[in-house]
């Protein structure tokens, strides 16, 4: 006879980020823990949204098809679109960085002190397949006195105050920091909460595989072509055996395992991309928070540290090296050398 034992204490995302309110910043305006909050809603969003996507695409094929003869907004537009609307509506966003928006967008109404930087989806050339996507965001406090500008988000990730991203997987998983330590939710759906699966999350020292394009290695300068050779031969520290290769190609997968299994992403700059092809503000700046916070470390193709940089522009690009702390250690060695 099985005695099943169900846990009737959940620690959901809103009772987590209010009691790491009291524990942290007792005395804060709560307007955080409401930006948060907006931005839960925008993923459990777009999470229903992808998962009915090709059913909802099924029926168009059918023959019911839409009155206006419009084409079918693709999911990239409707992620943007649910972000923004949640951001815009939360009331404590005053700018907005989108990778699917060209400009800035400032909200003239919003009284809010925040600005946020977002992938609404990331890795969407992987949809259609079924591949796991998700939304990356950093989050900004307005500089003192501004009332919402470019200056709010040219700057270095150091000063991010929150960062994170959900992965629309099997579940649906957010992995948060807001400089406290990582720690990972998973959406129980019918309950409509995110429940805190991996408290204080910790990326293993050193593992044995690497995660790059390696399709682009023609063009990669030699001390990078040399360096992913090298991780190809037998290796003392692992058992006389060779790494192992896993590249999913949506930088929010291929990072998730990269922090619950350790090892090496890299998207280093080429002859082809000859600043990198992911984006310092919502793409290298979160994932560089969240790596650090739980151990791990990110650098870019020179080996300086990712949140030291502080971009020019919005939409800036940057070749970034993130994972566990021994495997960015042999990375530098290699290119010091
Ligand atoms: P996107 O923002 O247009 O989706 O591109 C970013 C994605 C990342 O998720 C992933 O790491 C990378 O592009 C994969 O690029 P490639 O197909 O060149 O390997
Ligand atoms: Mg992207």
């Amino acid at each position: 006879e099985s005695k099943q034992t169900i846990n009737t204490d959940l620690v959901t995302l809103t009772r987590f980020i209010l009691e790491e309110q009291n524990r942290y910043a007792p005395h804060a305006t709560g307007e955080l823990t409401l930006l948060l909050n907006s931005l839960q809603y925008a993923f459990k969003f777009i999470a229903h949204t992808i998962r009915r996507a090709e059913l909802v695409n099924l029926i168009g094929l059918a023959g019911i098809i839409n009155a206006t003869g419009d084409d079918q907004k693709k999911l990239d537009v409707i992620g943007d679109d649910i972000f923004i609307n949640a951001m815009k509506n939360s009331g404590n966003v005053k700018v907005l960085v989108s990778e699917e928006q060209e400009d800035l967008i400032i909200f003239e109404g919003s009284e809010g002190n925040y600005a946020v930087c977002c992938d609404p989806i990331d890795g969407s050339s992987n949809l259609d397949a079924g591949v796991s996507v998700g939304t990356i965001f950093g989050v900004y406090k307005l500089q003192p006195g501004s009332k919402g500008s470019i200056k709010d988000v040219l700057r270095s990730g150091t000063e991010m105050v929150a960062a994170g991203y959900t992965m629309y997987g099997a579940s649906a998983h957010l992995m948060l920091t807001t400089g406290h330590g990582v720690n990972g939710f998973t959406l129980d759906t019918h309950l409509g909460e995110f429940i805190l699966t991996k408290p204080r999350l910790r990326v293993p020292e050193k593992k044995a595989i690497y995660s790059v394009n390696e399709g682009n290695s023609y063009y990669w300068p030699k001390e990078v072509q040399d360096f992913i050779a090298s991780l190809k031969l037998p290796q003392e520290d692992n058992n006389g055996k060779p790494y192992s290769a896993r590249y999913i190609g949506s930088m929010v997968a291929d990072v998730h395992r990269t922090l619950l299994y350790g090892g090496l992403f890299a998207y280093p700059a080429d002859s082809k991309s000859k600043t990198g092809k992911l984006r310092v503000l919502y793409e290298c700046f979160p994932m560089a928070l969240l790596l650090e916070q739980a151990g791990g470390e990110a650098v870019n193709d020179k080996g300086q540290r990712i949140l030291d940089l502080v971009p020019k522009k919005i939409h800036e690009r940057s070749g970034i090296w993130l994972g566990s702390k021994k495997e960015i250690e042999k990375l530098l060695q290699y290119i010091k050398k």
